[in-house]
């Protein structure tokens, strides 16, 4: 069970590592008119190395907007505007991204989106020039360990014994019985 354990543990924690997730923006519905967004990112972890993929037809667009401009739904400043109807954000940095439709109107009957993302999941930036270090101490370690099996004996030999006076207590009641 322990080995199994790790194993369950050390794939979950690469998982996220190795397979970036691609969101497809209000799943069917796509980038759409009536779709409630803070809905759809409630509940989802976003983070660096996934993508958002929006799509949508001709009367939207994907505009990347800041905060105050996201609150206001002002486009004008946009940092970037997609208009292709499949658009394709690389999630590249921690903090949250904003995004508005610009076609009037659209952004505040509810289309905009703000996308909270996180930090990748990587184990490989602990530092491991350090963990050839424990070597020299298994062999002060050796010392300790021929006096540590002698605990455990017991307790297994105690489980025994308990197990054959069961067994013997069991065999007395069904002699009993039979008798
Ligand atoms: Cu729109």
């Amino acid at each position: 069970m322990g080995l199994t354990g790790a194993v369950a543990i050390l794939l979950i924690a690469s998982f996220p590592a190795i397979f970036a997730v691609t969101f497809q923006v209000g799943d069917t519905s796509g980038w759409e008119s009536g779709v409630d967004y803070t809905t759809w990112v409630s509940g989802k972890t976003f983070r660096v190395g996934d993508t958002l993929e929006f799509k949508y037809g001709p009367t939207h667009s994907v505009s990347v907007v800041d905060k105050a401009d996201f609150d206001a739904c002002d486009s004008s400043a946009a940092t970037e505007v997609f208009s292709d109807g499949d658009t394709s954000i690389d999630l590249t940095g921690v903090g949250t991204i904003h995004f508005i439709c610009p076609t009037p109107g659209h952004c505040l009957g509810g289309m905009k989106l703000a996308i909270p993302v996180l930090a990748a999941v990587s184990s490989p930036a602990t530092p491991s020039p350090s963990t050839p270090s424990p070597s020299p101490s298994p062999t002060s370690q050796q010392s300790p360990s021929t006096t540590s099996p002698s605990p455990s004996p017991p307790n297994a030999a105690s489980k025994g014994v308990m197990s054959y006076g069961m067994i013997g207590v069991t065999m007395v009641l069904m002699y009993n019985i039979m008798s």
